[in-house]
Order: structure tokens, then sequence, then C-alpha cells
């Protein structure tokens, strides 16, 4: 049978990942893993977990494991509504709504919005999951380049212009604001504002995803674009998977009402709801006030892991290396000598049991070959240090 001849053009498009892929070889034993942006198993409040979930089960466990709502739980989305305002973001009910993790609102995002050809602008580098979720419904994606203060606005506009003198139709600016994933940066608050002036100028949306923003460990919060957008130019999402559970898989967006019910119309036919369950147990652990004391634990606990990587970086690695000193989130990124090839370099550091994501991955143009990006939340504290450690020694053997 030529199962070839029976995908649809749209399954043609589909790319796997390598952070997916990677999962299952850098889980090996032995293996010290910077590859996946897991965050650490110490991280889980399990016990605060157990409590509201007997309690739900005791109590409200009808609801628990029922269906609901496609746009989520009611009590969920009006905590959620609170949430988000005491970030700044304007919203109310009809603005927001539950997804199962921020992935599916990038698939939504995808489905909503995107015919073939229509262009996405993204950072060069930038989050590969929404790279992938993107390419299946045909958009072009054009990559502008970032720097420590996030994505490169002068060049953006630039790119803009250009493509639009083309006849392009440019639809969506995708961005990762803070701590971008995957190069750690923070886009600058002047870089917020003129990227929405943009979006302003020539109509396009803006998708601000932030897993990271609330995972800071210096500095000030730097206030979302969604808090300055004023005319619905803006989807919001961000998740859960950073600050409580991946494994709850879930997450919300906030975005102009007529948006937001196209695109709560779209997850219908996905999933017709959000697991339930999951959606109680966030929703108790914010009410009581469990969110607002784990959150500094786990930052605490990522600083710090942040710091063993950086000096282990600084006394292992060989002159020609560079990274970024990131002031929050999960990863870093590193560019090494130009002729190194970081995906060649893979099996030479899977031998000597130490993972990460090669760079060009992330890129939509093809460059970042001698770059790679390291997660330093998910190994323990001194296997940070020993796998950047065997990651010096595979380094210098290419050197
Ligand atoms: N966006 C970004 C930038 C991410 O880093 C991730 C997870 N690594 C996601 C979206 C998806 O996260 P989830 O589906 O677990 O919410
Ligand atoms: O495991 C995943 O796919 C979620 C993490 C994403 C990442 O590593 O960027």
């Amino acid at each position: 049978m030529d199962f070839d001849s029976l995908y649809s053009e749209r399954a043609l498009k589909m790319r796997s990942s390598e952070i997916r892929e990677l999962l299952e070889l850098s889980q090996k034993p032995g293996v010290i893993s910077f590859a996946g942006g897991l965050p650490n198993p110490n991280a889980f409040p399990a016990e605060e977990i157990r409590e509201i979930v007997n309690r739900i089960l005791t109590e409200e466990g009808g609801k628990a494991l029922q269906y609901g709502p496609t746009a989520g739980l009611r009590e969920f989305r009006e905590e959620l509504v609170r949430y988000v305002q005491k970030q700044g973001i304007e919203a109310s009910l009809e603005n927001v709504f539950v997804t199962v993790g921020s992935q599916q609102a990038l698939d939504i995002v995808g489905r909503v919005f995107i015919d073939e050809g229509d262009v996405i602008l993204v950072g060069l580098p930038t989050y590969l999951g929404a790279i992938n979720a993107f390419l299946a419904y045909g958009a072009k994606l054009v990559g502008v380049p970032l720097d420590q203060n996030g994505i490169k606005v002068d060049i953006l506009e630039e790119k803009i212009k250009e493509l639009k003198q083309k006849g392009e139709k440019i639809k969506i600016i995708y961005t990762v604001p803070t701590f971008q994933n995957p190069a750690g940066v923070e886009l600058s608050e002047e870089r917020r504002k003129r990227m929405l002036e943009l979006a302003e100028e020539h109509d396009l949306l803006i998708v601000e995803d932030e897993p990271y923003e609330k995972l800071r460990f210096e500095g000030k919060a730097l206030k979302s674009i969604k808090s300055y957008d004023s005319k619905g130019h803006v989807i919001y999402m961000a998740t859960f998977s950073k600050i409580l559970s991946p494994g709850f898989r879930l997450a919300y967006v906030v975005a102009e009402k007529e948006l937001a019910r196209k695109m709560i119309i779209a997850k219908q036919s996905m999933d017709l709801c959000t697991p339930t369950f999951t959606q109680l147990i966030a929703y108790y652990y914010i009410k009581n006030g469990y969110m607002e004391k784990h959150i500094p634990k786990i930052v605490e606990m990522y600083r710090r892991k942040r710091d063993i990587m950086l000096n282990a970086l600084e006394e292992y690695f060989p002159p020609g290396c560079k990274w970024t000193k990131p002031r929050g989130g999960m990863f870093l990124w590193a560019e090494l000598p130009k002729h190194i090839s970081t995906i060649e370099m893979f099996k030479d550091a899977i031998n000597e049991k130490v993972a990460y994501v090669h760079g060009k991955a992330f890129h939509v143009d093809g460059s970042g070959e001698n770059t790679m990006r390291l997660n330093f939340t998910n190994p323990a504290d001194e296997l940070v240090e020993e796998g950047i450690r065997r990651l010096a020694s595979v380094i210098k053997r290419r050197l």
C-alpha cells in the first residue's frame, strides 16, 4: 500500500520536532540532558495537589470528571481574569479561554489565521514548537534577528515594508518577549511598545507567548505587550506548564472577544474541552493562594541552577565560545566557533552522555549551525556542572 499517496497536503508539511524526538534519547539512564524544556521534578507541588485532589473528588467529583465548556470552566476563567488583571491586562470573561497547553493555542492560531503562504514574522531563533505548528498550516516564516533586548524592531519594520512591497500577505508577529525560548533574552519595554505600534500601523496581530515571565530571577518585571493593547491586536497566551505542571496540559489565552470566539469554535472540533479535572485543581491552587507562595520557591531553585551553569561555562568552556546570561526562564543560548556544527557534534555528546538541542532547529532561515540551546532547570544541581564539563570536553575535541 502506498500510504504516501493518502496523506493530505497538510500532513506532508508537518515536521517532526527535534525536542520531542530527543526527549526519549535524553531520558536514557546516565545521560545528563540540557535538551528538553522540562521543569525540575522537585518543583512540582505534589503535597498541595494531593490535598486539593482529595477534596475535589470528595466534594465535586461529578464536575471534575465530567465534560466542561470548550472555553474552560467558568470559575477558572473568572479566576484567570482576576489573575491577568493583576498584571495590568484589561480583560473580562469573554476575552479569556483555556487550552490544552499553549501548544494547542499556537495550533489554534495557525488554524484560524493562516492560509497557505501567509507570512508570520518570528525571531531568529524562535521556539521550535511554534515553527512546526505554523508550518503545518502552510505559513511562510520570516526570521528577524535578536539581540540581548529581543527582536530587533528596526529590522522587523524593514522586513514588514519589504514584504508588503513584494505583495506578501503578512498576518502575525510571533514573539516570546520574556526569557525567550530558546535564547533566554528579554524584549525591552521600548521594543514592546514599538512592536505594538508596528502591528497597529500595518494591521497585524501579535502573538505574545509568555510561558516564562513569572520565572524572573532578577530585574524589574516588564509589562506585557497585551497590557498596552487598546485595539485588540495582541493575542496573549500563558501556560501553567512551567509554574505548576506540564502534565496538567493547561494554558490560557487572552484575546479580543471576536477573535477569542473564533478560536474557541476552532477548539470545539479539536478536543471539545480542556480536561476539567486539571482545570479545577489549578483553580483551587490559585484561589487558595498556593501559586503566589510557590513561584518564589521555583525562582530560587532555578536561579541557583542558572548560576551553577554560568559558573561551569566560565570554568570549562574553551575560548571562542559565547553564551547568554538570562535573567530568568529555563534556557541559555551558546554560540561555538563558526566551524563547529552542533548537529555533527551531537553524536559525540551522546557518547559522552550529555544532550542539548542544536541551534539550527530554532532558525527558520537554516542558520545557527554553530549554536545550541541549554536547559538548566531539569538536571540536579551537581549534574548541571558535570554536564557542562562533559560538553566542554566534546567541544574541545572538535576545536
Ligand atoms: N511556547 C513556548 C515558548 C514554550 O517554550 C512552550 C513549551 N516549551 C510552549 C509554548 C508549549 O507549552 P505547553 O504546551 O506545555 O503550555
Ligand atoms: O517537551 C516539550 O516539547 C516542551 C518543551 C519545549 C522546549 O523544550 O522548548
